[in-house]
């Protein structure tokens, strides 16, 4: 039985650290939250996923899972923080108001600075946090050696897994081990096999740290390419959705779905992270970025243009998670929507039965059927499953039918005369 110590008990180091200590190991969980370790000792998980609840709760009750705000010694050492993007203003190029946002590596360069003391010969450090090229070797190694420790062996595995889908696809995903040297790889891969099922591919710190900003910046531009073309559909007078569902039919076509923006930790952040590693070769990454930035203004232009000559109208916002069914509202572009729409003096109410607060400016968070009778317009930004089965019942009580769809959440035109439907890319 391995010793292991998981930094970050967010998306990825709560299941993690859950999953390591239900399958052998002894871990420690570290977080730097007071709040999160007083839920975790509480038997309480503060983030919303199927399942990690009595993952965590067997965890804990089994001796084998132990949290602290202070990582101790161990055999293995697993870093899982956040890596946010910093906008360049707050990076001090205040001159540059186009330049692209860059990665701040504070919580990674923390956590790897908590680890130095407690470095044994032989031990294993895991990066699992999503960083740009070369942040194992170039930032990540020197920290560690200042341990006075040469031998060290160091990974980067990074995460691969789908919010709502999180603990199956832990261990049912293959993984991509990058490790220093082979040495370093192959301790991860014997680490990572008390628990995944799936193929574990074996290769070197930076090419490892490439796939990963790879895959998020192929759906990013692929998103993107679907939104352009809903945006050229409501041009030329297409459903942009059939046209679509059409063109998949070619056997080499697989293309995603447009919508409000792109959203999330890990999509709406990544490719910047290949931008910042090579900001000359970029266009098309960068140009992708700025189409599905765009998306929430296009969907208040929706708005505005259905609004127009309504006094005083009332706009309610249907769903302010960054994605349909889970609790997460980081970078959401629905949440972008409801600010732009308080910008151009629109009263707006907020709705999502999956959020528990929101910050004060956003105001009150509303239940559905609370909003639609108080409403002049319904703007589905989130296709959660509660709105994909609203019906021409739901929106009939609202002050004027005016529904704008950005997800295509519901399946039938409404049934009520005087109602306006409108999906984002329909003609
Ligand atoms: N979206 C669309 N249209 C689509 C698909 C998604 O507009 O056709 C939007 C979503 O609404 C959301 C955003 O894109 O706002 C991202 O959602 P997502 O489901 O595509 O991805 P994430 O951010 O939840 O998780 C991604 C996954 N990466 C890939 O699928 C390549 C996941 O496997 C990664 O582990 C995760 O990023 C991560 O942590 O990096």
């Amino acid at each position: 039985m391995e010793r292991i110590c998981v930094l970050g008990l967010g998306y990825v180091g709560l299941p993690t650290a859950a999953m390591l200590a239900t399958h052998g190991h002894d871990v420690l969980g570290v977080d730097v939250s007071r709040q999160v370790l007083d839920r975790l000792h509480d038997g309480e998980v503060h983030i919303h996923e199927a399942g990690l609840r009595s993952l965590v709760r067997a965890a804990l009750k089994s001796g084998h899972l132990r949290v602290a705000e202070e990582p101790g010694p161990a055999d293995a050492f697993i870093v899982a923080v956040p890596t946010p993007f910093v906008r360049h203003e707050q990076a001090g190029a205040r001159d540059e108001p186009q330049a692209a946002p860059v990665a701040d590596l504070s919580f990674v360069i923390s956590a790897a600075e908590a680890i130095v003391p407690h470095l044994q010969p032989g031990n294993l450090v895991i990066l699992e946090s999503t960083v740009p090229p070369r942040t194992t070797e170039d930032v990540v190694v020197p920290i560690l050696h200042r341990s006075g420790v040469r031998d060290l062996l160091v990974a980067h595995c990074p995460e691969r897994v789908l919010p709502g889908r999180i603990l199956a696809e832990l261990v049912g995903n293959g993984r991509v081990i990058g490790g220093i040297d082979r040495r370093s790889a192959e301790a991860a891969r014997a680490l990572y096999a008390s628990f995944v099922e799936g193929e574990m591919l074996l290769t070197d710190a930076t090419t490892a740290e490439l796939v990963k900003l790879m895959e998020n910046t192929y759906r990013d531009v692929n998103i993107a390419l679907a939104n352009e073309f809903a945006l050229v559909a409501e041009r030329v007078g297409v459903d942009v959705w059939e046209a679509i569902d059409l063109a998949n039919r070619h056997p080499r076509v697989k293309m995603l779905r447009p919508g409000p923006g792109v959203g999330g930790h890990c999509i709406a952040v990544d490719p910047w992270f290949v931008v910042q590693a090579a900001p000359d070769l970029t266009p098309l990454i960068q140009a992708a970025r700025r189409v599905n930035d765009g998306m929430p203004a296009h969907v208040v232009e929706l708005v505005k243009q259905a609004m127009a000559g309504v006094e005083r109208p009332v706009i309610a916002c249907l769903g302010l998670t960054y994605k349909a069914d889970v609790d997460d509202v980081r970078e959401s572009p629905a949440l972008k929507v409801l600010e732009l729409l308080k910008a151009e003096g629109f009263e707006v109410l907020a709705c999502d039965p999956h959020v528990r607060a929101l910050p004060e400016a956003y105001g009150p968070l509303l239940p559905v059927s609370e909003v639609l009778p108080r409403a002049d317009c319904a703007v589905i930004l989130t296709d959660h499953a509660e709105f994909r089965t609203l019906t021409s019942d739901d929106f009939g009580l609202m002050r004027r039918p005016v529904v704008i769809d950005t997800r295509r959440a519901l399946k039938a035109r409404l049934a009520i005369p005087e109602a306006k439907h409108l999906v984002l890319g329909s003609g």
